[in-house]
């Protein structure tokens, strides 16, 4: 019987670690084939992939810091500076909607410790500011604008803490651990927790050794939906402040510490599995960087920047608010990177988004709206031209387009009456199902002869590419390398009149 129990944990084990879900062990001896079927088979997490449809969250730097004009606070300003006149949550989210955002995350604690609810972990919050006299909690008001509106919510609760006594000592953990219980139970749903990399000295010069593991215990309890970003197991950070993504953006990276213990417990213990290796870099999941890692895991990117030079409002910097243009620039390079973008719209001292930011919000969804309102590939009723290998499967009620036999190029050959122009594509991969598309292209036909106008590598949940523009009535998407199989569910050309005026990709940034 034991030997039969055995047998059958040893089963599991195997299976769990052939098919594991968000993360797979690799070994030394694995074929150039076993390692692509491996990769292949690493999955979102189901809070990781309703996050990455939700394309587009926002950010909402608002603390001290917008009543000092400072970026970091040292934790030694006066709480009776905090004192927005007409601070209203609504008008955040209200703007927030009508620009497409679907998730809003609040800056509950900055670095300088200052909270912005009235927690009783500390006097070093809102209680002792004459905001509604000491009565006021922000994050409440947030989260039943958010209610209002259906937004989702988010709350950023910086680790690095330069007010707390007794920052530096285990004595802050326990004091995170219960601010975390604080923001995590009394506002209802929690979408995502973000923490920051910042992590410098407290006001005794002592830097903090942070107990994660016990921070994600008490997230997972409270909030099981919410992605843990950054300096968290659901999502990483794209590597730069710019709003520009990578060309090549994998969610399956390397890890190295593949516990085979805790595989067996086949549960969410990814949180345990961080990834190998400097995030930052160029290539962080390409065949030649996954060929020499232990294991595998889906973490996939999240791009912030933003919509004016620093995070926290500055008058000074009105002049300086992303355009309608740029963003649409921005969006082209996160979301359309496989990446979900994090925009932040810092209130101004009245406790307001400003008038400039809200309009060049509105105008870029505006933008938005009108180039992908209009997928040039399926207008007048034609279709794409029959394939002998291309097959549609279906799954929660999705098309998916993939490939009859293994390793073969997927191609999609459409021709329509009127010539069009164009100068995007855009393509996505059903990733409930992995990332596999390694190389890509679109060709056009004239005079009898395809001519490539562009090309990409990785697609993930949405790549889009931007190239000069052509018109044409026949034209080829031919998904030329993939690990496996690949798995396409959208797929459209479209056309922007300014695409050139764009400064496009540059990884430099
Ligand atoms: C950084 C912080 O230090 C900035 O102040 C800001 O909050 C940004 C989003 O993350 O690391």
């Amino acid at each position: 019987m034991k030997k039969i129990a055995s047998l059958c944990a040893f089963a599991l084990l195997f299976l769990n670690s052939v098919y594991a879900q968000n993360y797979i062990k690799l070994n030394p001896s694995d074929t150039e084939g076993e390692l692509v079927r491996k990769a292949a088979s690493v999955k979102p997490t189901t809070r990781q992939l309703n996050w990455q449809k939700l394309e587009i969250t926002g950010f909402v730097h608002f603390g001290i810091n917008t009543f000092t004009g400072k970026e970091w606070g040292d934790g030694t300003e006066s709480p009776t500076l905090f004192n927005p006149t007409k601070l209203d949550t609504d008008q955040w989210v209200r703007i927030a909607k009508e620009s497409g955002i679907k998730l809003l995350i609040l800056t509950a604690k900055h670095h300088d410790g200052f909270c912005l609810w009235p927690t009783n972990t500390t006097d070093y919050s809102i209680k002792k500011s004459p905001y509604k006299n000491g009565q006021g909690d922000i994050l409440k008001e947030l989260a039943e604008s958010c209610k209002k509106y259906d937004m989702k919510i988010g709350v950023y609760l910086s680790p690095w803490d330069r007010n707390a006594k007794s920052y530096g000592s285990e004595k802050y953990n326990e004091m995170f651990r219960n601010q975390l219980k604080e923001v995590l139970t009394n506002y209802g749903k929690i979408d995502e927790v973000w923490f920051d990399g910042a992590n410098g000295e407290g006001p005794n010069g002592k830097k903090q050794e942070y107990d994660w593991a016990s921070y994600y215990s008490v997230i997972r309890e409270l909030q099981p939906e919410a992605v843990i970003a950054v300096m968290g197991p659901d999502v990483r950070w794209v590597g730069t402040e710019t709003g520009y993504g990578r060309d090549t953006e994998w969610s399956v990276v390397p890890t190295n510490n593949l516990d085979k213990n805790k595989i067996a417990e086949g549960s969410q213990q990814q949180m345990n599995i961080k990834p190998a290796g400097d995030m930052r870099r160029k290539d962080v999941g390409s065949r030649d960087v996954i060929r020499k890692a232990e294991g595998l895991v889906w973490y996939p990117a999240e791009t912030d920047v933003s919509i004016r030079p620093g995070w926290f409002y500055h008058e000074n910097q009105n002049s300086k608010v992303k355009s309608p243009e740029k963003l649409l620039d921005i969006y082209f390079n996160s979301v359309g990177k496989n990446g979900v973008l994090l925009l932040n719209i810092p209130p101004t001292r009245e406790g307001l988004f400003h008038a400039i930011d809200e309009n060049n919000l509105i105008e870029w969804k505006e933008l938005r709206d009108s180039i992908f309102g209009t997928n040039l590939l399926f207008q007048n009723g034609d279709k794409l031209k029959k394939d002998n290998n291309r097959i549609q499967k279906k799954d929660d009620g999705e098309k998916i387009w993939t490939t009859i036999q293994e390793n073969q190029q997927l191609v999609f050959e459409y021709s329509s009456k009127k010539p069009f122009k164009t100068n995007i594509i855009q393509l996505g991969e059903y990733i409930k199902w992995g990332q596999r598309v390694e190389k890509f292209e679109l060709q056009i036909l004239n005079d009898n002869k395809w001519t490539t106008v562009a090309t990409g590598t990785t697609v993930g949940y949405k790549r889009i590419v931007t190239f000069p523009e052509v018109t044409t009535n026949h034209v080829r998407i031919v998904i030329k390398q993939s690990r496996v199989q690949p798995y396409i569910d959208k797929i459209g050309l479209y056309h922007y009149e300014g695409v050139d005026r764009l400064e496009g990709n540059t990884e430099k940034k």
